[in-house]
């Protein structure tokens, strides 16, 4: 972002990396970079960090950093830190919203409305939210933050997570595929990375059953792909709202093509308001470790002041 960009500026020497990665000013400047500030579009892989010997920190626009190579930076003691808590409202917000629009078709409405179809009959009808059990892939600050939006709806909200959430009453599943079973809705607020790799694959979305609808906000690695796109096409679920995808910006055809799919471009914290508060926190993270006062968000992989 320029406000970013220029904030930045104000206090560092910034080399920006070009569309093509970071390779080349990792080669000019390598031996002199001490910190990087990104986003989850660019990877941040073992090889770009063991080609920066003086780095001492990661600062990453987004609250998810699976583009990040945690091992590697752990390794060298380098920090990384992330923007929890400013988007939760802002992604549970619009949660709710591609909720509605995929239950409720409101693209697909739009559009019948737009190609003049309205003039000779009336829109189908649609699913309801009003007969569905909500299962969240997820319980942590947005999906909480979600939830609670969820529950002014009057509809049942359960979920899973690795362990039962403190302070949160609703129906725990330590088994995804016994909550897939419950609920006809589930909602994918989890992080990415290895550990939820389709973590949603076809036995999921067959448990989930022919009324199933599957909003994912997480990252597309959390959702088998192939395996929705054919639950889609075959009507083993009936609907997905996706944000995320397996390899973003490319999303294949042959999910393009479903009518049962509304697809959105990683929206999800994109508004003026929230994408600020990120980007100052990205800043605020790096001017406060090079003062000499530590992160101000750092990652659970990087807790500061370090243990022990
Ligand atoms: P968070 O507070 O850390 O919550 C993560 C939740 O996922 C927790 O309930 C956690 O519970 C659960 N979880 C973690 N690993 C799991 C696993 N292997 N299996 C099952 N559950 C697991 O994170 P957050 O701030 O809510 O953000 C969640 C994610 O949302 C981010 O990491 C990011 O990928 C995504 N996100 C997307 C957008 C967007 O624009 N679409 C915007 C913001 C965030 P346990 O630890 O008990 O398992
Ligand atoms: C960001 C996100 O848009 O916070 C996250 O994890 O996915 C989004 O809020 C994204 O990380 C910016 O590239």
């Amino acid at each position: 972002m320029p406000a970013v960009d220029a904030a930045l500026a104000q206090t560092f020497v910034v080399h920006q990396a070009n569309a093509s990665g970071s390779a080349d000013i990792a080669f000019a400047y390598g031996d002199r970079i001490r910190a990087i500030a990104t986003r989850g579009r660019q990877k941040t892989d073992a090889a770009l960090i063991a080609r920066l010997p003086r780095l001492e920190i990661i600062s990453n626009f987004g609250v998810g950093y699976d583009s990040i190579d945690v091992p590697a930076a752990v390794s060298r003691g380098i920090v990384i830190t992330n923007t929890p808590d400013v988007l939760n409202e802002e992604v549970a917000d619009f949660t709710v919203g591609l909720l509605l629009s995929t239950i409720r078709e409101l693209p697909q409405a739009d559009r019948f409305l737009r190609d003049g179809k309205w003039l000779h009959g009336a829109y189908a009808l649609t699913q309801t939210l009003r007969d569905r059990t909500i299962g969240m892939v997820g319980m942590g600050r947005i999906g909480q933050a979600i939830a609670k939006r969820i529950a002014a709806f009057g509809v049942p909200i359960v979920y899973h997570s690795r362990k039962p959430q403190a302070g949160v009453s609703y129906k725990y599943y330590a088994d995804l595929k016994s909550m897939a079973s419950d609920v006809d809705t589930l909602i994918a607020i989890v992080p990415g990375g290895a550990a939820t790799r389709h973590m949603i694959n076809a036995e999921i979305l067959a448990a989930l059953g022919s009324r199933g609808i599957v909003i994912n906000v997480a990252r597309g690695s959390v959702v088998d792909q192939e395996a929705l796109i054919e639950a889609l096409r075959t009507g083993i679920i009936h609907g997905a709202g996706l944000d995320v995808f397996a390899d973003e910006p490319n999303v294949p055809s042959s999910l393009l093509v479903l009518p049962n799919a509304v697809l959105v471009p990683h929206v999800g914290s994109g508004t003026h308001h929230t994408r600020a508060v990120m980007g100052d926190l990205v800043v605020e993270n790096l001017r406060s470790w090079f003062a000499g006062k530590g992160p101000v968000t750092p990652v659970v992989e990087t807790p500061w002041p370090k243990a022990g």
